[in-house]
């Protein structure tokens, strides 16, 4: 293959993938925001760097609509900001594993099933953690995890959850102690095109002072 047929070939795949992805909700706008699970003499733990002073964002896109199950997404605040992932050795024993059960939270949360935020198209948005009538507690995989938040008004949310140790059905299995963590957001008014403008030039500026 000649240099020009790779161009165009690559350039047939850029095309492709802009109108595949055309009504894929936004996932790198936010940094991630690990909860990290770690596990020591059969205790849980869990530990997020947010606060309610400090809570991960969550924005409205105007005018984007979603396809398949991301449509729950539509007009609403959302971020996938969040993951879960595992801090070192956890090991729930064969056959178990880490469920995240929602304990309280506050009214008008959503929850949908993410993945690692790749691949998209391939992630369920199936409502969880008590949203749509779902089951409160979720099995995790422990592969990171970065489910999808949504709320419907401007303000802040919390959520708190128990992490434990269960098995296929999600029972607790005894010998194990739980972790708990608690989650904090804050739907914010999207910035404008100047503001983004604005924070554009700023990162330009610092680029050649350095
Ligand atoms: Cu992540």
């Amino acid at each position: 293959m000649n240099i020009t047929n790779t161009i165009v070939s690559f350039t047939t795949i850029a095309i492709i993938s802009t109108s595949a992805l055309a009504q894929l909700p936004n996932t790198h706008t936010w940094p991630m925001e690990h909860i990290m699970v770690s596990m020591e003499n059969n205790t849980l733990h869990a530990h997020v760097m947010t606060s309610p002073n400090n809570p991960a964002e969550m924005l409205r896109f105007v005018g984007e609509t979603y396809d398949g199950n991301a449509s729950a997404l539509n007009d609403q605040y959302y971020s996938d900001q969040y993951g879960w992932m595992l801090d070192g050795i956890v090991d729930p024993g064969m056959g178990n594993s880490i469920w995240i059960e929602m304990t309280s939270q506050s009214a008008g949360l959503n929850t949908y099933e993410g993945g690692m935020r790749m691949m998209i198209p391939m992630q369920t948005f199936d409502p969880i953690f008590g949203t749509a009538g779902s089951d409160l507690n979720w099995q995790w995989d422990g592969m990171m995890t970065h489910n999808w938040y949504s709320a419907a008004e401007l303000g802040d949310y919390e959520a708190s959850y128990r992490i434990y140790v269960g098995d296929a059905n999600g029972d607790a299995v005894a010998g194990f102690t739980d972790g708990a963590v608690t989650l904090n957001f804050r739907a914010v008014p999207s910035p404008s095109t100047l503001a983004l403008l604005g924070m554009g030039s700023l990162i330009a500026a610092r680029r050649k002072r350095g």
